[in-house]
């Protein structure tokens, strides 16, 4: 068969991918991959490789959300490396991790998300697994949804969200929809818009929720505001799964973080859990995280768990050990957990105290925008306002790297770059 004829058939099947495909190999020079085409590359990810390609010394990477200290280097949490001087003298073993993970590191994971004095971990009701850092936690709900989810095999997601959330549950098998959240007009959260569109959406329905510090636009609803949505949720019997890749990351403080997930727990609800160790341990490259359902009881946790084990062992297998021994090193000894929350409220004051520079440094320069939202939003990110026109001019001009969607991640703003950031930003919006 002609090369063309093959590279039409198999692109009439990419469209349409069946379970298992098996393409046309007519002649010698036709490729297995002959009809593969160039994909995009990853709208956070793919910010970075075009940052590492710029020779401009001033360039600034305010693309990922990873945070850099005030030199704009990595940042190892000086915890991190006690834990890590710990490890390497205890010469441990490089034998595989249970399919869920260490006991120890899902105890501690779920305890630092639901407080140490959780009834719902006392009672056993928790299903938990250690996960490939957040992502890998998303993912495996995702997949545990699709497969067990007994309403609709959709998902709601607020508008905007991660970048990633669409992807990762559309792999799993679910139908990806969405729910009214940030109100460009006052660069805040749209609380009339998302109980409205919330108590519109089918019963029995799942619904993603950023447990703080919202990516990208830093918005979050007040506490009576989320105790307003726990109420929806209970009446239209929806179901929650808490995306928490953030926690200490907003205020500085673990508890005051997981305020949101705590309160729906009050509340009654049975919720999933995706946490991340990525951002507050600095554990980015390390991937741990955990998976989390709530049960109604021990025997039904025990038989959630039973099936997510089964849901990874195809996917992984087991895990990866040496964040989570990090993590469990930490978070199981009291002084150098102390040590980690104070490394956590240093990296979220720099990233408050930059947000404050970055505003008084646009009014100084004449800004006539109001740039209120810089302070009120919380977290790793900025979601400016700027169009994609204003993104692409600040990189084009200024080497200033950004999503397309105008969010800009604190952590890469520094007291040496500010002064040109605002510079930067002024000239493509006044
Ligand atoms: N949830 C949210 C909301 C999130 O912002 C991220 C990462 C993750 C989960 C997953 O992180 P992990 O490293 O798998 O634990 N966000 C940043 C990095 C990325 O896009 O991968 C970002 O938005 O820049």
């Amino acid at each position: 068969m002609a090369c063309s004829k093959a590279l039409q058939r198999s692109t009439t099947l990419l469209r349409n991918p069946p379970v298992a495909f098996e393409p046309y190999i007519g002649q010698r020079s036709c490729s297995w991959w002959g009809a593969v085409q160039m994909g995009p590359p990853d709208v956070i990810l793919g910010v970075t490789e075009a940052y590492k390609r710029d020779t401009n010394p001033k360039k600034i990477n305010l693309g990922v959300g990873a945070y850099r200290d005030d030199n704009g280097k990595p940042f190892v949490l000086p915890s991190v490396l006690k834990a890590e001087k710990r490890l390497a003298e205890k010469l441990m073993d490089k034998e595989y991790s249970p399919i869920s993970g260490t006991a120890e590191f899902c105890k501690n994971s779920i305890l630092l998300a639901l407080g140490e004095d959780s009834q719902h971990v006392s009672n056993g009701q928790n299903a938990t697994v250690q996960s490939i850092s957040g992502t890998g936690a998303l993912r495996i709900g995702g997949a545990f949804l699709a497969a067990f989810f007994p309403g609709p095999k959709d998902i709601y997601l607020p508008t905007p969200s991660w970048g990633n959330h669409g992807p990762i549950f559309r792999h799993s098998g679910l139908n990806v929809k969405s729910y009214r959240y940030y109100d460009a007009s006052t660069c805040g959260f749209d609380f009339k818009g998302a109980l409205d569109d919330l108590s519109k959406i089918p019963e029995r329905s799942a619904v993603l929720l950023h447990a703080c510090a919202h990516n990208p636009t830093g918005v979050d609803p007040r506490p009576e505001q989320w105790a307003e949505i726990s109420a929806l949720f209970k009446k239209r019997k929806l179901f929650p799964f808490f995306d928490m890749a953030y926690q200490g990351f907003a205020s500085g403080d673990v508890a005051k973080d997981a305020l949101a997930v705590r309160a729906f727990l009050k509340d009654g609800h049975q919720i999933a859990l995706a946490q991340s160790y990525a951002k507050n341990m600095g554990l980015y490259g390390e991937r741990a995280g955990a998976f989390s359902l709530i049960c109604s009881d021990a025997d039904e946790a025990a038989r959630t768990m039973s099936q997510i084990k089964i849901l990874i062992r195809p996917m992984y297998s087991n895990p990866p050990i040496h964040g989570a021994r990090l993590v469990t090193e930490i978070l199981s000894d009291t002084s150098l957990r102390k040590e980690w929350l104070g490394d956590v409220k240093l990296m979220a004051d720099r990233i408050i105290s930059v947000r404050s520079k970055l505003q008084d440094n646009l009014k100084k320069l004449g800004s006539s925008r109001n740039w209120q939202h810089i302070t009120d939003q919380i977290g790793m990110f900025c979601f400016t306002g700027m169009d994609q026109q204003q993104c692409e001019k600040l990189t084009k001009d200024f080497s200033v790297y950004l999503t397309k969607d105008g969010r800009i991640s604190m952590a890469g703003v520094t007291t040496k770059n500010v002064n040109y950031l605002a510079e930067a930003i002024h000239a493509v919006t006044k």
